[in-house]
């Protein structure tokens, strides 16, 4: 049996639902409310990290989203989610890299700058900085406190905008040659960017790819596909919706970063 510890809105969580559903799979639910409950000392024996997404197949314990996309694609090989040809797989781990390195923290500043910013903020320092100090991944905590603390207008929120326009840059790039991220087929390249472009949608941020149409088409490519329905927007609740839908227009800022 394929269980899945996860979030309705978390990125991460998000890679781990589309590789199950573009594989067809079946799977046990059991949805995290992140507001503390990933740091339940029985929670974190199975992922000590304290995060989302924990894949457990058959008792054994998953964690780290890309990994998780592996183990899936390893474990279940119909269809294929890793190119064939060797010059798409090295695209396909360029495109992972640099989502775990580069977009996860830029989403982070830009999450906790926005959307999930108010309950941080309304603490004094002392209890921000009690409350980010629980988490045992401190560089996550780092990027959360520069998000609440410094907004989109600040040197993180810059880097934040490059990487995101790093992003979009490659996907414009791939989608001359595509039509996919990583060569002729849908692979997990192109599975772990779709999450990080819904935020940037959440965010009313896409006025970022206006000027970009190979990045327009394939997110058009994308929506059509059903595990997009079934991953991403089956899962988004009215409160997930309403708490992106109140905050303060973030273009403002972003297209500042972007012009300068
Ligand atoms: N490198 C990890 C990162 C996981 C991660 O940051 N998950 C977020 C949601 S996307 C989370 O659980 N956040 C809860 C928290 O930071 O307390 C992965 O790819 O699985």
């Amino acid at each position: 049996m394929l269980e899945l510890y996860h979030g309705t809105t978390s990125v991460c969580a998000q890679k781990a639902r589309l590789t199950l559903a573009e594989k067809g799979l079946e799977w046990k639910s059991h949805l995290m409310a992140l507001n503390g409950d990933q740091l339940d000392p029985a929670y974190l024996k199975l992922n000590p990290n304290g995060v989302v997404p924990t894949l457990v197949h058959d008792g054994n314990v998953i964690v780290e989203s890309t990994v998780i996309m592996h183990y899936l694609d390893d474990t279940f090989p119909t269809p294929p989610l890793m190119p064939r040809h060797p010059l798409d797989r090295t695209r396909a781990h360029l495109f992972k890299k640099l989502m775990d390195e580069y977009i996860h923290p830029a989403c982070i500043v830009f999450t906790f700058a926005t959307a999930n910013r108010a309950r941080l903020a309304s603490l004094s320092k002392e209890q921000r900085d009690a409350q980010l100090a629980k988490a045992p991944l401190q560089r996550q905590s780092e990027y959360k406190r520069a998000g609440v603390e410094e907004g989109l207008n600040s040197p993180m929120g810059k880097e934040a905008t490059k990487s995101f326009e790093k992003l979009l840059k490659w996907i414009e790039e791939s989608t001359e040659k595509g039509p996919w991220l990583a060569g002729p087929d849908f692979s997990l390249a192109d599975i772990a960017a779709i999450p990080y472009m819904v935020r940037l949608e959440m965010l009313r941020l896409s006025p970022m790819w206006d000027n970009k149409p190979g990045v327009a088409k394939w997110w058009e490519r994308v929506k059509t596909r059903p595990s997009y329905e079934t991953a991403i927007t089956k899962w988004l609740r009215p409160e997930d919706i309403a708490r992106y839908e109140k905050i303060a227009d973030p273009w403002i800022d972003v297209s500042k970063n972007l012009a300068q």
